[in-house]
């Protein structure tokens, strides 16, 4: 029987492990374990930038992104830009379950939330409010139109984090889930990668697990936690999988000129092994249970010459 095994992303991550664990050992499945640990994250206190009190848009709303995938079936669900519903990677789980789709978004989201008995709550905290008003964008930084041709992009503001929780139940099944409030300050509508299927996770029990946290807008440009599954399929490790994407990550920054890029990963395989790598100038952590303890570990970072 394998041992049940969890990684998931940030230093919140350990509230996440440390409620998907108990629930792999009593025997449940990997994605509910998983969904289970991300709740906590969603309604906890421990993160500014998933679920309650999460970062707000452009215009100060929180808007939720999630998805979930179970590595048995391929079977998935996902939600975007979704306003006023607090667990999203639940809801994510009911799209899967309830409708012939995978991913629902803004106004149909919330109302399919409300079909489905999640209460309607604001999500912004007096702290998240503040938080908001201090470091927006003043009203003469706004762009109303897009930049001149020839002129640069925007940059994308950094105001992480997200939660990927992947978890390995004593069935050998796998199961993740990825839960954010995205980008601090991004425009209304924006959806990043969390909870893109192939983007922000990838799960799949014949090859592995993955997830992803950083600018989203750089993981789904080479849909990223797809290619970390399809290494560890092609025979590289978790370990090894993450490295290999976090080199394409820093390759196309390079060929964009927005390097660093800002973005990590996670992975988990069938044996349980484990794996993490970020760009440079990250300090991504992430957290896991090594012989029944949770431990926080900083990723390998990778610099663009590595
Ligand atoms: C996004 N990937 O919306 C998320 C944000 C994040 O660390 O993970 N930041 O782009």
């Amino acid at each position: 029987m394998p041992t049940p095994a969890c990684i998931a992303t940030w230093p919140f991550g350990q509230d996440a492990v440390r409620a998907t664990l108990p629930l792999l050992q009593k025997g449940r499945g990997a994605l509910e374990a998983a969904i289970a640990g991300a709740q906590v994250v969603e309604e906890g206190t421990n993160s500014h930038s998933v679920g309650y009190g999460g970062l707000a848009n452009r215009i100060g709303t929180v808007s939720l992104d999630a998805c979930v995938m179970d590595g048995r079936t391929l079977n998935c669900g996902a939600v975007a830009a979704v306003e006023n519903v607090l667990h999203v990677a639940a809801l994510a789980q009911r799209v899967m379950e309830r409708t012939p789709h995978v991913m629902l978004v803004g106004e149909g989201a919330r109302l399919f939330a409300v079909q489905q008995g999640f209460p309607l709550q604001c999500l912004s905290t007096p702290e998240s409010l503040r938080e908001w008003e201090k470091t927006r964008p003043k009203p003469q930084q706004q762009p109303n139109k897009g930049p001149a041709p020839g002129q640069a992009q925007e940059p994308l503001p950094y105001g992480h984090d997200t939660v990927a929780v992947l978890a390995l139940d004593n069935k050998g099944s796998l199961g993740g889930v990825c839960s954010t409030s995205g980008l601090a300050h991004k425009l209304p509508g924006r959806v990043g990668d969390s909870p893109i299927i192939g983007a922000g996770l990838y799960v799949d029990d014949k090859a592995g697990a993955a997830g992803a946290t950083g600018v989203g807008e750089e993981i789904i440009r080479i849909g990223g936690s797809l290619m970390v599954v399809e290494a560890m399929r092609g025979g590289r490790s978790p370990q090894e999988a993450c490295e290999a994407v976090v080199r394409k990550i820093n390759e196309v920054a390079v060929r964009r000129g927005v390097h660093p890029a800002r973005v990590a990963f996670i992975a988990l395989d069938p044996k349980g092994r484990y794996g993490a790598a970020a760009t440079a100038q990250t300090n991504f952590q992430y957290a896991i249970v090594n012989n029944g303890k949770v431990e926080l570990h900083k990723a390998r970072e990778l610099a663009v010459k590595d």
